[in-house]
């Protein structure tokens, strides 16, 4: 049987990027109420802000600090503002546009890898020596089903989010023997206020058309809650990749409508 896993002491800390909306967002209530003291990040502070409020009014811990994952340097000084951390979440990220390979925007694929992949790089090498330090860090990677097979129409951010998933693997046979464990969940469809909406330029239309006729997309919380279980595991146990997907959703490319 599975040792159950101690509440974590009130000193541990849990970063989340993109924590504005959608997964973030459900992420940090979650490790909130899990005992985590939970580190917003985002680059709507309006947002990081209102939602620690909300957290610390429920009666946990929480802070927000506005950060652009992309901006090295301003990752480089958020880190100075910890010497431990138990949790990173590195969620920041998303989709933008959805054309084919023959005609898909550069600018829009090279946004994609400087969120995805570099902005995940930014923080896990900015925030790695704090996690060690605390004895028993966890990093989360969360990538997608799109970083495990691709879909006509996905390839740049199917790359970026293969980038990610490449981060994920190397980055645990790296660190194998130093205390900290790396952890991928693979969303598939999840409904969110914003991630399809902004893959498709604020057309409400075509982001509508994603998850027309499914009964039951993911929301935010259901992978948030994959998240926070999969941290709040025994140390020993590392979940390496979970792939999370609506029962709806059989791939990528196989998913079921009604009407
Ligand atoms: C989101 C899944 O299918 O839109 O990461 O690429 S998909």
């Amino acid at each position: 049987m599975a040792t159950a896993a101690a509440p974590p002491a009130p000193s541990r800390i849990a970063v989340v990027t993109g924590a504005s909306s959608g997964i973030g967002a459900a992420t940090a209530r979650q490790l909130a109420a899990a005992g985590y003291r939970v580190v917003l990040t985002a680059r709507r502070k309006d947002r990081i802000e209102a939602l620690a409020e909300e957290i610390e009014a429920a009666g946990h811990k929480a802070t927000a600090y506005p950060l652009d994952v992309t901006d090295r340097e301003a990752v480089d000084e958020f880190a100075t503002a910890f010497r431990t951390i138990g949790v990173l979440v590195n969620n920041a990220g998303g989709a933008l546009g959805a054309d084919p390979v023959a005609t898909g925007d550069p600018d829009d694929w090279r946004r994609m890898y400087e969120t995805n992949v570099i902005g995940t790089l930014n923080l896990t090498q900015a925030l790695l020596p704090k996690l060690e330090a605390s004895g028993d860090g966890t990093v989360v990677v969360v990538s997608s089903t799109a970083g495990l097979s691709t879909y006509e129409g996905g390839a740049g951010y199917v790359a970026a989010k293969h980038g990610e998933h490449v981060l994920a693997e190397t980055l645990r046979l790296e660190i194998v023997g130093r205390p900290v464990r790396v952890v991928e969940v693979a969303p598939g469809m999840v409904k969110t206020d914003e991630f399809a909406l902004t893959r498709f330029a604020g057309d409400q239309d075509r982001a509508a058309k994603v998850y027309q006729g499914v009964a039951a997309p993911l929301t935010a919380d259901d992978v948030a809650d994959t998240i926070t279980w999969a941290v709040t595991r025994p140390a020993h146990v590392n979940i390496d990749l979970l792939v999370v997907r609506p029962r709806a959703q059989a791939s990528n490319t196989k998913v079921h409508r009604e009407g």
